[in-house]
């Protein structure tokens, strides 16, 4: 097979690059990754030479080249049909679909003022308030496939055990903890969760040891 390799940006800021590269790990698939960092007078440069799109993430397998990631994560889902990157059941993995779109497409008050940045507190200076609306809208989707469903679960995440509807929110529970939202029983559950999961915590290790820094404000892009 051909070497999966994915192009990232830093990964203490680039949210959109963390959900495939979680989704690898996750999927047991060997791959490559290659941090390209953001915001230098040459990553425009250089993302349009990796992806037609100018952006990362992006993934090279042979001469595939995907880029998006809710598209990246679909792809290792076919690659790695073994992997249950989505839920067995119809309906669920249809919820599940809903769930990782409704992030993929929307959100854009808390992507605008709640950037991702994995090692930083930034309680004293959040803006929650200015996406309260996304907020409650997510504590409402992670309890509603916590609990909604009257199946048993099998393990911590959204769907018991991890999918790719996890890897779409979990840079929202970064931002929750950076930003000091708190959610109630089952939102915080799950924010503990995935706090406390060794990928999470690969990434959030790897982040902590970059030493650029962006200052978001004039970073002028919902992340
Ligand atoms: N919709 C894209 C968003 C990708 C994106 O905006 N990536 C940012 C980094 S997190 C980027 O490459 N920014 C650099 C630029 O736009 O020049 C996806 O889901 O992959």
């Amino acid at each position: 097979m051909n070497e999966l390799t994915l192009y990232i940006g830093n990964k203490n800021y680039s949210s959109w690059s963390m959900r495939p590269w979680l989704v690898l790990q996750h999927s047991g698939l060997p791959f490559r990754e290659i941090v390209s960092p953001l915001r230098q007078p040459d990553s425009k440069a250089r993302f349009l030479a990796l992806s037609p799109a100018g952006r990362v993430p992006v993934l090279h397998h042979g001469h595939v080249v995907i880029w998006e990631s809710l598209a990246i994560c679909e792809y290792l889902a076919e690659l790695a049909p073994g992997a249950g990157l989505w839920p067995s059941d119809p309906a669920l993995r249809a919820h599940a679909r809903s769930i990782a779109h409704e992030m993929h497409a929307g959100f854009a008050r808390l992507r605008e003022n709640l950037p991702m940045d994995v090692r930083s507190d930034r309680r004293a200076q959040s803006r929650a308030h200015l996406a309260a609306d996304d907020i409650t809208r997510i504590g409402d989707i992670w309890r509603q496939a916590r609990q909604g469903f009257g199946r048993r679960m099998d393990g911590p995440f959204l769907f018991g055990s991890f999918t790719i509807a996890d890897a779409m929110y979990v840079p929202v529970v970064s931002r929750f903890r950076t930003y000091g939202v708190t959610l109630e029983e089952v939102g915080a559950a799950y924010m503990a969760a995935i706090l406390d999961w060794p990928a999470f915590k690969a990434w959030e290790a790897a982040a902590a040891a970059e030493t650029a820094v962006i200052d978001f404000d004039i970073f002028g892009q919902p992340r």
